[in-house]
């Protein structure tokens, strides 16, 4: 008799930058979840899927849980906890070289509402000594009962395997929700903005905040298997389109020769990229173009 098949639903959830795209990303082997070194890169769910021989996790990457300031924390907050509600695992990241916060606070509190089985992944290991990562991990065993515990290095892949194996076993009897190729099942469009994104904080650092959006306006397959992608960056500020832009145009080129050859490799064939961008004041609190760019519900 053949083991049976477990299939199921993992959220990850923990401050941002606790590491849960590196996660993603190391375990899936590809470059699909966004990763930044600033907050809040990852606005709406990004659903990833591993598929072994007998089972298959979906992976529903949250944002960080935080207090909202505004219309589109509500919607985060908001996509968050209804996750934990809907799935059969939580992963709860935390940064290990960080101090106990209000983030964490807040997140634990929320926790105490679900029956859902949750995972402690102390992330970062590799940034501090061993024996901090015990007194990390108790500190956190007071304020719950975790199912597992889990310190890992998502980026150095230390503990990552085990933690794979232990998610399977948590994870019920169940079909195959997707194709053995499929690893997400967001459109390349969404995919596409999101890279280029990504590019826009990692080369303006600390001048552009994480809120600003990247609308795909165009996508077309040209002869000579090229692909024309057309997108448009949307600020708040005309100061931060002029950042964007840069000297001379310095800066949207390098953001846009970054972002073309992650496209390349995401679509495998020549990318033509045309990026724009436009000033939309206080674009966050406007809820029809939220809704617009697919953010509400
Ligand atoms: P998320 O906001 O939770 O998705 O966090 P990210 O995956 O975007 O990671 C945030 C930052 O932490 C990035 O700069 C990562 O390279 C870094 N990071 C993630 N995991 C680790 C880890 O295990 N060790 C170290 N040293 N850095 C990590
Ligand atoms: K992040
Ligand atoms: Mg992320």
């Amino acid at each position: 008799m053949s083991e049976e098949y477990r299939s199921g639903f993992v959220a990850l959830i923990g401050r941002p930058n606790a590491g849960k795209s590196t996660l993603l990303n190391q375990v899936l082997g590809q470059k699909i979840a966004i990763m930044s070194d600033k907050a809040q890169t990852t606005r709406n769910k990004i659903q990833a899927v591993h598929t072994e021989k007998n089972g298959q996790i979906i992976f529903v990457d949250t944002p960080g849980i935080h207090k909202p300031k505004h219309q589109l924390g509500d919607f985060m907050v908001k996509t968050a906890l209804d996750s934990l509600a809907e799935v059969d695992l939580i992963l709860f990241f935390i940064d290990a070289s960080e101090p106990f916060g209000r983030g964490e606070q807040f997140i634990l509190d929320a926790l105490q509402s679900v029956n859902t089985p949750v995972f402690l992944i102390m992330n970062k290991i590799d940034k501090i000594h061993p024996d901090r990562v015990l007194e990390r991990i108790d500190e956190y065993r007071h304020y719950h009962s975790f199912a597992e515990i889990f310190p890992i290095s998502a980026l150095q892949n230390q503990n990552v395997e085990p933690l794979v194996t232990s998610i399977y076993s948590y994870l019920p009897e169940g079909p195959q929700y997707y194709p053995e190729d499929q690893i997400t099942d967001h459109p390349e469009r969404f995919i596409m903005g999101e890279l280029i994104r990504e590019k826009v904080l990692w080369h303006t650092r600390d001048e552009i905040p994480h809120s600003i959006a990247v609308i795909i306006d165009d996508v077309k397959e040209r002869e000579n298997r090229k692909t024309y992608v057309q997108a448009t960056i949307v600020v708040e500020r005309d100061s931060q389109k002029g950042i964007i832009i840069g000297r001379k145009g310095s800066m949207l080129k390098t953001i846009g020769e970054k972002a073309r050859k992650d496209i390349h490799v995401l679509l495998g064939t020549d990318v033509y990229l045309e990026l724009w961008v436009k000033v939309q004041k206080d674009w966050r609190n406007k809820g029809r173009f939220l809704q617009e760019q697919g953010y509400t519900d």
